[in-house]
């Protein structure tokens, strides 16, 4: 056989076996818990990883900007989907492999299902022509069972969409949390929620920087103590200001880590006292004490291959 017919061969084989696995995500922290099938897809994901390229997680378009309060690149969050109802956007969502996204439980919570659409790859949620764009309906999900609506307690969701998507330069999966605790850290949330408390929502994929701030200090500040539980992660400033807002709900808290220069989603956004109140940060989900609840859901199906 003449060498450039044995490479479309070995292409062709390439292909097809990757047309049998689910693609995996990579560089997900090993507490996740390896399958046997998944195994050997992620071998012959190592293997293939040369010839495909953007299946890794947690890549950016575009080094996120340093101050707060702007729209993002255009299609700097890749994983960034927004759920619409009745052809409304209403909540946010992290994509996190071909199948999954992660979301709040209080946007599926007596929501009908059927009546949801997914969008991904969008930046500008008012410009259905977008090339880059993909809907999907909601093959199933599942709010976590101890989800209460009076505390806003275990505020996180999964959602497996009807069809795979395929992963491209603008849709593309998010890195799970690899640390327990980020306090003092910068995270950033994304959203096309409200620009102020009593203000329109955005058109376009916006993002702040917060400050992450620890639990016993979150207590201090206006909220009850017990209104904040361990599930929970606030972030914000003293004087407020920067904040997430309604119909940011859903959408990720990211922080990019510099050891491993790739974006993990670390809290889900969920509640609080308005929006950008002194003395009321915003709560997020702690999504590092969701492992099992991601393990059990979101496992069945798709892969999460460790980082080499
Ligand atoms: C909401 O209603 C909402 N300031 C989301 C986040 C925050 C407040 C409200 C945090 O979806």
């Amino acid at each position: 056989m003449s060498a450039p017919s044995r490479l479309l061969v070995l292409l062709s084989a390439a292909l097809s076996i990757l047309a049998i696995l689910p693609s995996p995500v990579q560089g997900v922290d090993p507490r996740l818990r390896m399958r046997g099938a998944c195994d050997s897809v992620c071998r012959g994901f190592r293997q293939l990883k040369t010839v495909f390229f953007a299946t890794e997680c947690g890549e950016p378009n575009r080094e996120p900007r340093v101050v707060g309060g702007q729209p993002t690149r255009q299609w700097e969050y890749p994983w960034l989907a927004s759920l619409h109802y009745r052809g409304k956007l209403y909540c946010g969502a992290s994509l996190v492999n071909e199948y999954y996204l992660i979301t709040a439980a209080h946007c599926i919570k007596r929501v009908t299902m059927s009546r949801v659409e997914i969008v991904l790859g969008s930046y500008n949620k008012s410009d259905t022509s977008e090339e880059s764009r993909a809907v999907r309906k909601v093959g199933s999900w599942w709010a976590h069972k101890s989800f209460s609506r009076r505390s806003y307690n275990n505020d996180i969701g999964v959602i497996k969409m009807d069809r795979p998507v395929i992963f491209s330069r603008n849709i593309r999966p998010v890195c799970l949390p690899s640390e327990d605790d980020y306090v003092g850290a910068n995270g950033t949330v994304a959203g096309w929620g409200r620009q102020s408390e009593d203000g329109q929502a955005s058109q376009v994929l916006r993002q702040v920087n917060v400050p992450i701030i620890s639990n016993a200090e979150c207590k201090t500040k206006n909220y009850k103590p017990d209104e904040i539980t361990e599930n929970m992660m606030c972030a914000g400033y003293d004087q407020g200001k920067i904040d997430a807002c309604q119909g940011d709900s859903g959408g990720p808290l990211l922080y990019r880590n510099p050891k491993k220069g790739k974006i993990e989603i670390i809290g889900i956004v969920s509640w609080g006292q308005g929006c950008a109140r002194a003395g009321y940060p915003g709560v997020y989900t702690r999504l590092s004490k969701y492992w099992n609840f991601i393990n059990s859901h979101i496992y069945k199906e798709g892969c999460f291959c460790p980082a080499e």
